[in-house]
């Protein structure tokens, strides 16, 4: 399915404003050290996708929130994703010299500078909600958008699953476990996107904000079972990773515990639970119909 001209145009603003907010948040913040200051701005800087603000300005949108209020929300998740992409590269953790197709955080700077920039954007993370000027809500809710944020990236959440990941290395799981592990790891950021932009929203309803995290939940399995396909079907080049590294010979993946056309079954299997969820919400969902087909589609 081809990824609609309306997402493409949505995709390209978010992309811009997330670039234009960091460049303008990081220059505000006066950083006194420069080599920490240039590792922090290459590591929320140099590209990525930028999936996360994306979903939860889609699902601020179909709920008619501003993007105002957005804008801070997707800042602050993405703060928390760029730090755990350089403090998964670090030699202690998956050890590569890739990210986005250029050289990593601690191969352009150095390990400890990395593990500097990683901790100060997780700091960063809720600053930005802590200090964001909200154009409608309360302290109430600022309060939860932290509590929300801190409880998915924490030692129960993207921290757990990168720990289970780390001992599960070399070891035989089984998908009940290797799912589990991404439901963390990857998961419990992409899922709390959708619980978010549902925290501020006066009039939504505690059913209707469920179904909106369940399809974030979905979404999220969606895109690490896809990306375990991509690491087997896409070319060195799209990727900037190598294909059948000792990364990969070391885990499961949905493609090594499934097989490929296993693993594309249970990715379609996800795919319709997020429709579903959709479904059964009575806002306009059609930008996030064409994003759940862009996230079980992407060839990058
Ligand atoms: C170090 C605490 C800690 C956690 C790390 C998310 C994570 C946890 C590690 C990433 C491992 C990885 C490469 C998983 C594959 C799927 C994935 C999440 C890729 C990176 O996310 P994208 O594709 O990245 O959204 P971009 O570059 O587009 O921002």
């Amino acid at each position: 399915m081809s990824f609609s001209i309306s997402l493409d145009a949505t995709l390209a603003t978010t992309k811009q404003q997330i670039h234009e907010s960091f460049a303008d948040f990081i220059a505000q913040q006066n950083i006194p050290e420069p080599k920490l200051a240039n590792a922090i701005e290459y590591a929320l800087l140099s590209g990525g996708k930028r999936i996360r603000p994306l979903l939860i300005n889609l699902i601020g949108k179909s709920l008619g929130l501003s993007q105002t209020d957005l804008t801070p929300i997707g800042l602050a998740v993405e703060c928390i994703h760029c730090y755990s992409l350089v403090h998964d590269d670090l030699p202690a953790m998956d050890d590569d010299d890739l990210r986005r197709g250029k050289p990593t955080c601690h191969i352009v700077y150095d390990e400890a500078t990395a593990i500097l920039a990683g901790d100060a954007l997780q700091c960063m993370a809720f600053e930005v909600l802590a200090s964001a000027h909200f154009s409608i809500f309360a302290d109430k809710q600022r309060v939860e958008l932290i509590a929300l944020l801190s409880k998915a990236a924490g030692g129960c959440g993207m921290v757990a699953g990168q720990s289970i990941d780390l001992v599960s290395t070399n070891k035989q799981i089984n998908i009940e476990q290797l799912t589990e592990l991404h439901r963390l790891k990857t998961g419990a950021l992409l899922e709390v996107c959708g619980a978010l932009p549902c925290a501020i929203s006066e009039h939504i309803s505690i059913e209707h904000a469920e179904l909106f995290r369940q399809f974030a939940r979905h979404i999220g399995l969606a895109f690490q079972i896809q990306d375990d396909i991509l690491d087997v079907t896409a070319d060195t080049d799209t990727l900037g990773k190598p294909q059948g590294s000792d990364e990969l010979a070391n885990k499961s993946t949905f493609v090594s515990l499934l097989g490929l056309d296993g693993a594309k079954k249970e990715l379609d299997k996800q795919h319709s639970k997020a429709v579903n969820a959709l479904a059964n919400l009575p806002y306009n969902t059609d930008e996030l119909l064409s994003f759940t087909d862009f996230m079980v589609t992407r060839a990058y």
